[in-house]
C-alpha cells in the first residue's frame, strides 16, 4: 500500500487561531506605541513567538531590556491563553475532519507541525490529539520557520523521506519551508500570498478526497 506523510500546520490551518494571535499581538503593540495592521500580522503567520516580538519592536524602532522582553512575551501568552480557553470542536475549520478521517481510514500517516508552543493544548481542546501520529511544535524546535527543521523532524517522527510528505500550510514562511524541506506544498488560504506553494485552495472545502487519493499514489 502507498502511504506518504501528511504533515498539518495548526493556526490558520486547523483552527482559525490567527485571529486570535492578531488580537493579541495588536494589543500588544499598541501598549507600547505601536501601530500593528493586519497585513503586518501577515508576516507574523507561522513565525515563533521570540521573533514576532522582535519584528514588532522593529517596526516601531523600540528597543528594551531582555526583561521587559520576556514580560511583553509572557503579556502575549497570557492574554492567547485566554482565547484558547474558550475554545471548541466547534473552531475546527471546515471540512478538516472530513480529510483527517480520509487520510486515517486511508491508513496514512499524520502529523503536526506547527510553530506554536500552545500546539498540544489547542489539539486537546478541539479534540483532535487523536487522529495525529506525531505532534512536532515549537517546543521541539530550535529553527524558525522558514527553516524546514519543524517539518523536517515531523518526517522523520513519521518514518518517512521528506520527499515523500506533503504540507499544509496558510503562512508564507510556512510554504517555504516545505519547499526547502523538499516537500510538496499546499497553501491554504489566498493565492497572492501564498503563490509559491505547489497546490492552493482556499480552504479545505475545496479538497476533495479523490485529490488527497491522488497525492497518496502520486510518484
Ligand atoms: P505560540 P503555526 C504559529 O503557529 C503561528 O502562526 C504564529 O502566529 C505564532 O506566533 C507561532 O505559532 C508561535 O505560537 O506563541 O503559541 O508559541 O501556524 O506554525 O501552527
Ligand atoms: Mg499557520
Amino acid at each position: 500500500m502507498s502511504k506518504k506523510g501528511f504533515i498539518f500546520d495548526l493556526d490558520g490551518v486547523i483552527v482559525d487561531t490567527a485571529k486570535y494571535h492578531f488580537l493579541a499581538w495588536r494589543k500588544l503593540a499598541n501598549s507600547i506605541g505601536v501601530d500593528f495592521t493586519e497585513v503586518q500580522n501577515e508576516q507574523l503567520k507561522g513565525v515563533s513567538r521570540v521573533r514576532s516580538l522582535e519584528k514588532i519592536l522593529a517596526w516601531g524602532e523600540k528597543s528594551i531590556s531582555e526583561e521587559q522582553f520576556a514580560e511583553l512575551m509572557r503579556m502575549k501568552n497570557d492574554d492567547y491563553l485566554n482565547y484558547i480557553e474558550k475554545m471548541g470542536q466547534d473552531e475546527i475549520l471546515p471540512d478538516v475532519s472530513r480529510v483527517l478521517d480520509c487520510l486515517i481510514e486511508q491508513k496514512q500517516p499524520i502529523s503536526l507541525g506547527s510553530a506554536s508552543k500552545n500546539a498540544r493544548v489547542i489539539l486537546e481542546k478541539v479534540a483532535l490529539r487523536d487522529k495525529f501520529d506525531a505532534i512536532v511544535d515549537g517546543n521541539d524546535v530550535s529553527n524558525a520557520k522558514p527553516d524546514p527543521e519543524v517539518f523536517l523532524i515531523a518526517a522523520k517522527a513519521l518514518d518517512m523521506e521528506a520527499n515523500r510528505c506533503i504540507v499544509f500550510e496558510d503562512s508564507v514562511a510556512g510554504v517555504e519551508a516545505a519547499n526547502i524541506a523538499n516537500m510538496i506544498s499546499i497553501g491554504i488560504g489566498d493565492t497572492t500570498i501564498l503563490g509559491d506553494a505547489d497546490y492552493n485552495f482556499n480552504d479545505f472545502t475545496e479538497i476533495s478526497n479523490q485529490f488527497i487519493e491522488e497525492l497518496i499514489h502520486k510518484k
